[in-house]
């Protein structure tokens, strides 16, 4: 775990970057597991028995869309600062959105084809995210404005999210990514 996102403005400035009505159009699935979106330079698609797979336009041949410069110069500064990383370049953001109950399976990020950090910032309401970390499983509660790293031995952990503290809230979490 590192840094806080801070000023607490620069969360809020996030979120209002990416309220906007375009982002549907990125949207992965949202269903029993958390509601996905893919923003980034790369598109990140699932699917059942295949796995992960990056590609340079959505599936209905449309462009990708931009990460907002809020949250790629706080990428940025986060993996030069906490992940000895100056030359990220934050190219994917996966927008996660768990309602209520909703969960994410434990698994492992290896859709990248490189060992750059994946930055995973939550907002809104906590919640309990578990990973693997040398065969023992570990629990940690997430909250508002955490970052996470997974870098360096950490880069490929499994892990997953159990669940909001609050079955009635909303949370988001971005994990920013770099494919290559
Ligand atoms: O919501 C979280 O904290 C975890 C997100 C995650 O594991 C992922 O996007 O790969």
């Amino acid at each position: 775990m590192s840094p806080n996102i801070s000023p607490p403005d620069l969360a809020e400035q996030i979120k209002s970057d990416l309220r906007q009505p375009w982002l549907k159009s990125a949207k992965i699935f949202g269903g029993k597991s958390c509601s996905i979106t893919s923003i980034g330079e790369y598109y990140w698609t699932w699917q059942a028995g295949k796995g992960g797979t990056y590609s340079r336009q959505q599936p209905d041949g449309s462009a990708t869309i931009a990460i907002p410069q809020s949250l790629r110069s706080l990428a940025i500064a986060i993996a030069t600062e906490s992940a000895d990383c100056p030359q990220y370049n934050p190219q994917i953001a996966l927008i996660n959105v768990y309602k209520g109950k909703q969960k994410l399976n434990l698994h492992q990020d290896i859709d990248e084809r490189c060992d750059a950090p994946v930055i995973s910032l939550s907002f809104n309401t906590s919640g309990i995210f578990t990973f693997d970390r040398n065969g023992k499983r570990e629990r940690v509660q997430l909250d508002d404005r955490d970052v996470f790293i997974f870098g360096g031995t950490d880069r490929y952990m499994k892990h997953g999210y159990e669940g909001n503290l609050d079955p009635t809230s909303t949370r988001m979490n971005i994990t920013i990514r770099q494919y290559c």
